[in-house]
């Protein structure tokens, strides 16, 4: 290999948020948690301060090492991470820190599922980076060059558990912080003009409202996923169909912690869901599943990525997925010539064109398309996490917190 090519391919193994500008400046703006995974040796400490050297004030590290905590198979309770976890929550809470690196070998499951609901509760978005040295997973190289003087013996018992690619709940775009609280604001004044809209007052049957003085849309949608994000390919942890190829797609390794910017083209309501159709890029679109939308509406044939969405809220009792099936909802009465009928016009932060298609069916085609920023990345906690509400009670709520 020449030196041009050997400098081209070690930049192809360095992970974007590294290497590429527009995902350093994205996750500037955004608060991620990276956990390095690999077996002691493999290079994570050097990558760990690649990356903490690229963001200066704005990361912190966190190394295991620090604390002692030992890398091996747990008997029964685990190292000591009680110290550890104060460390990383005293970062969570640090406004000016926007990136966290975790340097563990996390081959413990029940250890990376404490640190997915921490993450959570902090809203950090988790993104997993392994090291891509050669010798990652040769335990005869790596007994020498482990500090912790680990046996080949050791070293191969925690292989298995690192070997295997660790695939999450669903893959996807995560909005960054600045971008996301925008575009909450923005789904706030989306629902509060469709609201004092006359036409949605005479049309409140399809939402239950008998009095259209109490009509709050805010209360209604009161369900919102705890980090907004679009969803790419729903893995289920490996058990849903496909996932594991998705996993290993050249486009998906590629993508994988990249910054991408997202164009919403429209805001729309249904009895069900809010959300917001998201038109996606050809550099996008590699990332989206083939079958995306015939998952969900398997009789039916859309162009590519026409499921592409972000659940802005539920109503009481539905799921985030809906969201993604009334966008096609929509998507199919357009197919079939129904545009909609016009009832006006939205001004001011969200204009453009508003339309009623029935069934309490309303879609604002904005005047100007929306961008917003995102990391590709997967979400690994729970499908449902309890939090508490407001009072103290503990609440089951599916990854979604109050208004
Ligand atoms: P979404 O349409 O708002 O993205 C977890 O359920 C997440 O995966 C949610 O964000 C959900 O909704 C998304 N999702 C996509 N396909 C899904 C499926 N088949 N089952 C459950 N959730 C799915």
């Amino acid at each position: 290999m020449s030196s041009q090519a050997s400098k081209d391919h070690q930049e192809g193994q360095r992970p974007p948020l590294l290497v590429d500008d527009h995902t350093v400046a994205t996750v500037r703006e955004s608060k991620i948690l990276v956990l390095l995974r690999g077996l002691p040796g493999s290079g994570k400490s050097t990558l760990a301060k690649d990356i903490d050297q690229k963001y200066k004030d704005s990361s912190r590290i966190i190394s295991a090492d620090k604390y002692e905590i030992k890398p091996v198979i747990r008997s029964s309770s685990g190292g000591d991470y009680s110290k550890l976890d104060d460390e990383l929550r005293s970062c969570f809470e640090r406004r000016e820190v926007s990136l966290v690196i975790l340097d563990d070998t996390h081959h413990d499951r029940e250890r990376l599922d404490e640190l997915f609901d921490m993450a959570n509760k902090y809203q950090f978005t988790v993104v997993v980076l392994e090291p891509k040295t050669p010798w990652r997973l040769d335990c005869a190289q790596l007994k020498d060059r482990n500090h912790w003087k680990l046996s080949l013996e050791e070293l191969k018992n925690l292989r298995p558990t690192l070997e295997k690619d660790l695939l999450p709940l669903y893959f996807g775009w995560f909005l960054a912080k600045r971008d996301e609280d925008s575009l909450r604001k923005t789904s706030h004044e989306f629902l509060e003009q469709l609201q004092n809209l006359k036409t949605f007052k005479k049309r409140l049957q399809p939402y239950g409202y008998e009095d259209k003085h109490k009509l709050d849309l805010l209360k209604y949608f009161a369900k919102t996923p705890n980090i907004l994000h679009c969803t790419a390919k729903f893995c289920d942890y490996g058990k849903a169909l496909g996932s594991e190829e998705y996993g290993h797609l050249e486009a998906v390794k590629k993508g994988y912690s990249k910054g991408y910017t997202l164009h919403i083209t429209a805001l729309f309501a249904t009895p069900r869901t809010v959300g917001a159709q998201v038109e996606l890029t050809e550099d996008q679109l590699l990332l989206w599943p083939a079958d995306a939308e015939k998952e969900v509406m398997p009789k039916d044939t859309f162009p590519r990525g026409s499921r592409a969405h972000i659940t802005l809220g539920t109503a009481n009792e539905v799921q985030d997925v809906q969201t993604g099936i009334d966008l096609l909802e929509f998507i199919k009465l357009q197919q079939s010539g129904r545009e909609g009928e016009n009832v006006g016009e939205f001004t001011g932060p969200v204009s453009g064109k508003i339309s009623y298609y029935d069934n309490g069916m309303w879609m604002l085609n904005l005047s100007r398309k929306i961008e917003v920023k995102s990391i590709f990345s997967g979400y690994y906690g729970k499908p449902g996490v309890s939090i508490p509400l407001r009072g103290g009670k503990k609440g089951l709520l599916h990854q979604c917190q109050i208004l």
